[in-house]
């Protein structure tokens, strides 16, 4: 039996029986440490949920071996034993039929065959090394996720850009949060959303900007709702959301038009003297710049932009000036614009101005997305190098290969391509194979005809995912089965930084892998196993991640290892060598006042607004918005989708809103099929005729694949993040003799 079948069997073995310490330790074996043996079989256990970005402490419950049920963690600070559906039903998905058990390949018919791990890694390394060496190894790249741990982002940035010579990998964190991590890093001199969730119950006033957290994040909402000073929650959303109606204030803006509402606000605070001088000339620059910037947004100007009145526009400035704890809250109604970097930075303004942050209650926040999507920000070895470092400093390239024992003379010296520029590399024949990681591209990325002839551009997909059935892996070319939240063990940060455990309460079905294990398997197909050494198992690889974090704003070389996070119950960063931390603590950020600038002081930056990419035109009258549409609807639905309690939920077909007064004009009856047209495509859905929307407005959920035909490939030019909310679309009936929608 040849090194490569030796090591292979042990790995299909460790799935048959409990591994054993023997089999850990063997010659050739991975030595990846497992969870099973150490739970037993009927107890419960604690971790936390694998949906979204709140991060909420789950109690599972064990029945030989194997989870039967869970239910929300009572003594977790972020949920205090509260769930939302998703969260209930997370185990469900686990089991659904189409789990993909065995890896497949796409044979010369066409069809997807199963085939060996033995044969699917050696088909990884051959294809893609043919193309490297046809084209330079520049010619692979990966697309990654924040819904994956830590440790096996980590494990995927490094075996790709080390160990395989790729220099281009991005991930699903840049449709979703690439503009706050641009945000931050220009304002602060670090990606740091400062805050903690015991703010949500501490302000005063609390400003939410494109954020419906009500069906999003619905646990940081129930936060909202402990907050026991009675606070002024003022929203700003073009549509009447869940939130907007729990909203004691609701700012009806016209899409878009924040930036130039938000230096009204500016210029009505500077103009009325509520701003904070002492705190702008010890802690900031630039404010002088920005004031003269705003002087000429006037509120009658944002009127005229956002369609809000002055006197309100005036009336919401006051509110923010005049409160002694004021929090700012955004979400993708800010990031995901042709502006959003500004709009996002226009927001940490008036925090910085009204010296509202490093105090309770306060702080200009980015709400995440995805369960991991924090984790992404700092590990995933994509726009920056693990732990919080720079690709272009040759001193932590040495830092962070010491650590790792990788040569530096490996690392990329620069950032790779974003997301939207690996799509027009495979466009321009410059990129011709790429691995997708817990992504469903060909859902989910923006102007979809488009994005899924891309994929059939390249001479070889690799999709790597839990399902058989994604969109993407229609294109594949090879699919790796993996395993999913609960079937294997790893970290998360949260919102709030938080790192949270994940522990393995299940056992993945078939032959699936999990995702570290695929790793570690392919760089031992690879022939760089070797270098991958230290990374043993994802406990050891959460400890060499830490160790590469020392003296970075991100420190956690205080938290020795997963029994500690456990015992915490999850630890904000940072978390430094010697750091006291005590158990449910609820930490913020610049306490102290000092930012990661070189002069600790934060930066305004500002720019003047920008027309929509795509303005409504006589043919195109609508402005189409799209974002979360229940919570009981995880994005491309490949996991919530199985629930039958989730699907229940959420209405099961396409639809768009639309208001009442459209309606009528356009003569459409409430569930009415219409036809939905861009531009880009044409769609059915259901009218759902609501006053949620604005008249010349219309909405469409993410959670059908159809609404990413519709929309159009806009981009921030900071942060490269899609513009997914605005694109001009018409709404016709369908009547007798209208055309088939291809
Ligand atoms: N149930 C559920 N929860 C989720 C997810 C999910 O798929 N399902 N996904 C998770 C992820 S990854 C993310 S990123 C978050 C997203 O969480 P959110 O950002 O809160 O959700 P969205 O619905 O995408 O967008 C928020 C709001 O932005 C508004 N908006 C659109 N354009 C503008 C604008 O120009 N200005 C302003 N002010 N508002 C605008 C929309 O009307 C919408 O109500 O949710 C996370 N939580
Ligand atoms: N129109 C429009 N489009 C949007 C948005 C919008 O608001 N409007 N929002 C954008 C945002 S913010 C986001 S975050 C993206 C999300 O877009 P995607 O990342 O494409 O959405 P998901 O459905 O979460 O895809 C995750 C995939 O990973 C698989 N998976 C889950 N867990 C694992 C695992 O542990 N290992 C492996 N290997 N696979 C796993 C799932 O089965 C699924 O196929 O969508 C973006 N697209
Ligand atoms: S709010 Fe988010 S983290 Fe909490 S249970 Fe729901 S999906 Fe899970
Ligand atoms: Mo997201």
């Amino acid at each position: 039996m040849g090194r490569m079948q030796a090591r292979l069997q042990n790995l299909l073995l460790d799935r048959e029986g409990p591994l054993t310490r023997e089999l850990v330790r063997a010659p050739g074996g991975f030595g990846l440490g497992q969870v099973p043996e150490k739970l037993k079989p009927d107890a419960t256990t604690t971790m936390v949920c694998g949906y979204c970005s709140t991060g909420c402490g789950m109690d599972v419950h064990m029945k030989e071996g194997r989870a039967v049920n869970l239910s929300p963690s009572t003594d977790y600070a972020v949920n205090l034993g509260m769930a939302c559906p998703k969260g209930w039903e997370a185990l469900t998905p686990l089991s659904a039929k189409d789990r993909a058990t065995r890896p497949l390949l796409r044979d010369k018919g066409g069809r997807l065959r199963p085939v060996d791990w033995e044969t699917a890694a050696d088909t990884f390394v051959t294809r893609m090394r043919a193309i490297q060496e046809e084209h330079g190894p520049e010619s692979v790249a990966f697309l990654g996720t924040g819904q994956m741990v830590s440790e096996e982002l980590a494990l995927l940035g490094a075996f790709a850009k080390f160990g395989m010579g790729m220099k281009h990998g991005d991930g699903n964190t840049r449709q979703c949060m690439a503009t706050a991590v641009v945000a931050y890093k220009q304002a602060f001199g670090f990606d740091a959303p400062p805050y903690t969730y015991k703010d949500f119950e501490e302000s005063d006033v609390l400003v939410f900007v494109g954020a419906n957290p009500c069906i999003a994040h619905p646990i940081m909402w129930e936060r909202v709702c402990k907050n026991p000073h009675d606070p002024r929650i003022v929203v700003l959303d073009p549509r009447r959301t869940e939130t907007a109606q729990a909203a004691t204030d609701h700012v009806p803006l016209r899409p878009k038009s924040d930036l130039t509402l938000l230096y009204a606000i500016a210029h009505v605070l500077i103009r009325d003297g509520l701003i904070d001088r002492g705190f702008l000339d010890a802690h900031t620059a630039g404010f002088d710049d920005f004031a003269a910037h705003v002087q000429a947004f006037t509120p009658e100007r944002a009127e005229e932009a956002s369609a809000i009145p002055a006197p309100e526009i005036e009336r919401i400035a006051r509110l923010i000036g005049e409160g002694e704890r004021v929090s700012f809250w955004w979400t993708m109604g800010v990031n995901q614009s042709h502006q959003g970097v500004r709009t996002a930075q226009a927001l940490i303004n008036l925090a910085l101005m009204t010296g509202n942050i490093g105090r309770p209650g306060t702080g200009a926040n980015s709400i995440t997305g995805q369960c991991n999507a924090m984790g992404s920000r700092l590990f995933s070895n994509t726009t920056g190098l693990l732990g919080g470092h720079a690709w272009d400093n040759a001193e932590h390239r040495d830092k962070v290969g010491r650590i790792l024992g990788i040569d530096p003379a490996r690392m990329p010296t620069e950032p790779g391509w974003a997301y939207d520029q690996i799509m027009e590399g495979i466009l321009a024949g410059k990129i011709r194979g790429l691995w997708v990681v817990a992504t469903n591209t060909a859902h989910s990325w923006i102007s979809q005809d488009d994005a899924r002839a891309i994929l059939d551009r390249l001479d070889f997909l690799v999709v790597q995912d839990m399902y058989a059935t994604t969109e993407t892996v229609e294109h594949a070319d090879l699919l790796l089965p993996a395993a999913g939240w609960g079937e294997k063990e790893g970290t998360f940060i949260n919102s709030e930084r938080r790192i949270g455990l994940v522990k393995q309460v299940s056992r993945a079905p078939g032959e699936a892998l999990s995702d570290f294990r695929i790793f570690k398997l392919l760089a031992e197909a690879w022939g760089v196993g070797e270098m991958f050494r230290r990374w043993s198992s994802p406990e050891a690889t959460f400890e060499l991640l830490a160790r590469c974090t020392a003296g970075r704003p991100c420190d956690i070389t205080g938290i020795d290892g997963y029994d500690t996070l456990d015992a915490l119950r999850g630890v904000q960063w940072p978390m430094p060598k010697g750091a006291q931390v005590k158990r449910r603590a609820e930490r913020r950020l610049f306490e102290d006042r000092r930012f990661h600038h070189p002069d600790g002081r934060a930066k305004l930056l500002f720019t003047e607004p920008e027309p929509l990419p795509e303005a409504t035109s006589e043919a195109f009258p609508l402005l189409l918005l799209t974002g979360r549409g229940s919570s009981a609807q995880w994005h491309t639905q490949t996991r919530t989708g199985k629930s039958p309690v989730l699907r229940k939920l959420a209405p099961n077909v396409p639809y768009v809103e639309i208001s009442p007064r459209d309606a009528q004009e356009l003569g459409i009856e409430a569930d009415e099929l219409v036809q939905v047209r861009s531009q880009r495509a044409t769609v059915k859905a259901k009218a759902f005729v609501s006053h949620v929307v604005q008249p010349g407005h219309v909405f469409m959920p993410m959670h059908f694949a159809l609404t990413n035909r519709l929309t159009l490939a806009a981009f921030d030019p900071y942060s490269r993040q899609p513009a997914y909310k605005g694109c001009a679309v018409v709404i016709e009936r369908i009547e007798m003799g209208t055309p088939e929608v291809r």
